[in-house]
């Protein structure tokens, strides 16, 4: 498929996914984001991917929702329409890891995408915001809910309330990224860190990223006892057979993800 507002490549087992509109500071309009789902689609089904990172310029992640293109929408359409929804809500679906590389502004639905990936990396240039409320709205992609989990009330609240946007010091700090990266090595930190993880088993691997994304979803009790079951079945995996044996003999595991 020929993408107009995105670069799709592979890097060994990794997929990469670059936001490409550098006129609008990679404003995610509905096009990019149906490209965006199809480019997932098509990571998740090719067998040869392991993970995928998520990345946009030096200048931008991504500036938030094409605020030209919605700026004359009425609720009615919004509400029939379900305005951009269902591209959205893919990367939350994505079962395979999904790594965020943020350089320069993530701000709105930039933001609100980079937090729907399961972790993301800084460069030392990166700003965080939820600035919506400047331009007479609130934000649509999760904003209010995924970041007050990440911040806390605290931050949260005064992001949304305000506008102002964190640094990638501060980002750092609050957990809302897991760490912090020169801005010219970003991409190939990220791609280095998504391959290590494509390496392992993947089964485990998603077993892993189902484990932790429960604890958003449940009680302490609950999620533990989730993950107890997921840890007690890795042990019905040849991969675990081959981890722990490679282990014990002293050499690296060669997974089969079976
Ligand atoms: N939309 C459209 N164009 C944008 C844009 C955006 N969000 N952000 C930047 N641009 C365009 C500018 O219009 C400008 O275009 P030209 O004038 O050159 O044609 C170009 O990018 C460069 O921008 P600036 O000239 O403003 O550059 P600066 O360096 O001075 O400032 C900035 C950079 C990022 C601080 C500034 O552009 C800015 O404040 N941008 C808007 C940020 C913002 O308010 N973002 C929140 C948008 S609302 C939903 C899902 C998601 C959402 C809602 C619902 N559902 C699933 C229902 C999300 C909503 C939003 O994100």
């Amino acid at each position: 498929m020929a993408y107009k507002n995105i670069i799709v490549e592979t890097r060994s087992r990794v997929g990469l996914i670059t936001l490409n509109r550098p006129k609008a500071m990679n404003a995610l309009n509905a096009a990019l984001i149906d490209e965006l789902a199809q480019a997932l689609d098509g990571f998740e089904s090719d067998a040869a991917i392991g993970a995928i990172v998520l990345t946009g310029s030096e200048k931008a992640f991504a500036a938030g929702a094409d605020i030209l293109e919605m700026k004359d929408n009425t609720y009615a359409e919004n509400y029939l329409n379900n305005f951009i929804t269902d591209g959205w809500e893919r990367i939350t679906t994505c079962r395979k890891p999904v790594i965020a590389a943020v350089a320069g502004y993530a701000l709105g639905g930039g933001c609100e995408v980079a937090m729907m990936c399961d972790f993301i990396l800084a460069a030392e240039n990166a700003k965080f915001g939820q600035p919506e409320v400047t331009i007479g709205t609130i934000p649509g992609a999760g904003g209010t809910q995924r970041l007050t989990r990440v911040v806390g009330k605290s931050k949260a609240m005064e992001m949304c309330l305000s506008g102002r946007m964190m640094d990638a010091e501060e980002a750092e700090r609050s957990g809302l990224v897991s760490r912090i990266v020169d801005v010219d090595s970003l991409v190939e930190e990220a791609v280095k860190t998504a391959e290590a993880i494509a390496k392992l088993s993947q089964p485990i691997v998603l077993m892993a990223k189902e484990a932790v994304n429960n604890a958003y979803e449940t009680t302490l009790t609950q999620g533990v006892h989730f993950e107890r079951r997921l840890f007690h079945a890795t042990f019905s995996t040849e991969d675990q057979k081959e981890g722990m044996a490679a282990f014990a003999e002293k050499r690296q595991p060669a997974f089969k993800n079976r």
